[in-house]
């Protein structure tokens, strides 16, 4: 019986040696579906030897970052040059051997940035202790992704990151899966499905054992949606690009480097001067999509210099969680001032999602004193 490895590669290969058109496309849909639930097979068995999977970084600050990019692209240095921490950087691979943390202030709100080991090809697959990496990348806010002149290879570090499940920069499918005992299986849709039309779906979801329940389908999903809901492991993680070394690029060189990471707009940085570090930092700020929330006691201005700092979706049950302890058990009503109240002084339950630069007055039952 061929290993898991060599069931993949084989299945790979029909599908590089299949021409795709109206006829094959069923097969190749199933190939893939095969080769999707064969990887999650392989995963299991990684984890349940202890391979890794699982590597625990304690989350601290108000979000996470990891810095992801090829050995020595300067993901050391430039933790250095964000945060001050000290991970070792040297000219060798593999220098940092461990995942390294550093803070970044910015605003009120403090970001984590993590340094971890550089991927190589392969790494999904378990290279140089790509699996560790690859489960802390898992469970970031953001990805910085790094490359440099001399490693620039993008679209092979995103496919890394795709083959581990991360979907970089993508949003769940809306597919609803529904698993039963009996009945066989049930395929509904409330859009026209052009990718999965004719039968295609229920081959796919046998591949992964669904043989009874209900598939809803909610938009017109490709048949990689629908292997990523029937697998429901992935993660769905925003990310941004940089270019360090930028010190030593021509514009030239910057333009033709710009141009093979489209859609991405990159980001010239040096880690090594600091060159383009405040508008990395802004970048980064932006893309963690944080809120500024101004408490005001009752009575009393809001404390405007040293705002709550929550996340775009935020909601006043996310304050309190920030709030000392009796206002959150206290709570009996939120009065909030600025973009997300109806009208100013609107009072609003847990449940009401907060903007950026909302003022919020949290109200307390009676008996219950704040600050005591
Ligand atoms: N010229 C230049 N060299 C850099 C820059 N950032 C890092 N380096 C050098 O690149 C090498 C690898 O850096 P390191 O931070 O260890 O890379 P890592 O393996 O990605 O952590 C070191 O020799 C750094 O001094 C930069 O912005 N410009
Ligand atoms: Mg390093």
């Amino acid at each position: 019986m061929a290993s898991i490895e060599e069931q993949i590669d084989a299945l790979e290969e029909e599908i590089r040696t299949t021409q795709y058109n109206k006829a094959t496309q069923h097969h190749i849909g199933r190939l893939r579906a095969k080769i999707a639930f064969l990887r999650l097979e392989r995963e299991k068995r990684a984890a349940g030897k202890g391979g890794g999977v699982g590597y625990a970084v304690r989350k601290s600050g108000h979000a996470t970052v990891g810095l992801v990019g090829y050995p020595s692209v300067g993901k050391s240095t430039l933790l250095t040059t964000l945060t001050g921490a000290m991970s070792e950087a040297g000219a060798y691979d593999f220098t940092t051997v461990s995942i390294i943390p550093g803070m970044l202030r910015y605003g009120g709100a403090s970001i984590q940035i993590l340094d971890m080991p550089g991927l190589v090809p392969g790494a999904s697959r378990g290279r140089g202790r790509g699996r560790e990496v690859l489960s802390v990348v898992r469970n970031v806010d953001l990805i910085l992704f790094l490359i440099d002149p001399d490693h620039t290879d993008f679209q092979a570090l995103l496919d890394e990151l795709e083959g581990a499940g991360v979907r970089v920069n993508g949003r769940p499918p809306k597919i609803v899966i529904t698993r039963a005992d009996r009945g066989g299986l049930t395929i509904s849709s409330t859009v026209r499905l052009t990718h999965l039309g004719g039968g295609l779906a229920s081959p796919i979801a046998r591949e992964f054992g669904l043989h009874n329940g209900l598939i809803v389908f909610r938009e017109d999903a490709t048949t990689d949606q629908l292997i990523d809901a029937l697998a429901g492991n992935r993660v769905y993680v925003p990310a941004i690009l940089s270019i360090n070394k930028a010190d030593l690029l021509t514009n030239a060189e910057k333009e033709r480097m710009r141009a093979s990471v489209r859609p991405y707009e990159p980001l010239f940085v040096s880690a090594r001067t600091g060159l383009g570090r405040a508008e990395l930092v802004r970048a980064i700020a932006e893309a963690l999509k944080f809120i500024r929330i101004y408490v005001k006691p009752p009575g009393r201005p809001p404390d405007r210099d040293e705002p709550v700092i929550l996340r775009r979706g935020d909601r006043v049950e996310d304050l309190l969680k920030r709030l000392p302890e009796d206002l959150e058990r206290g709570f009996r009503a939120a009065q909030v001032w600025g973009a997300s109240a109806r009208f100013p002084g609107q009072t609003v339950g847990r449940e009401h999602r907060l903007a950026d630069e909302d003022v919020v007055t949290v109200l307390v039952q009676r008996g219950v004193r704040p600050g005591e």
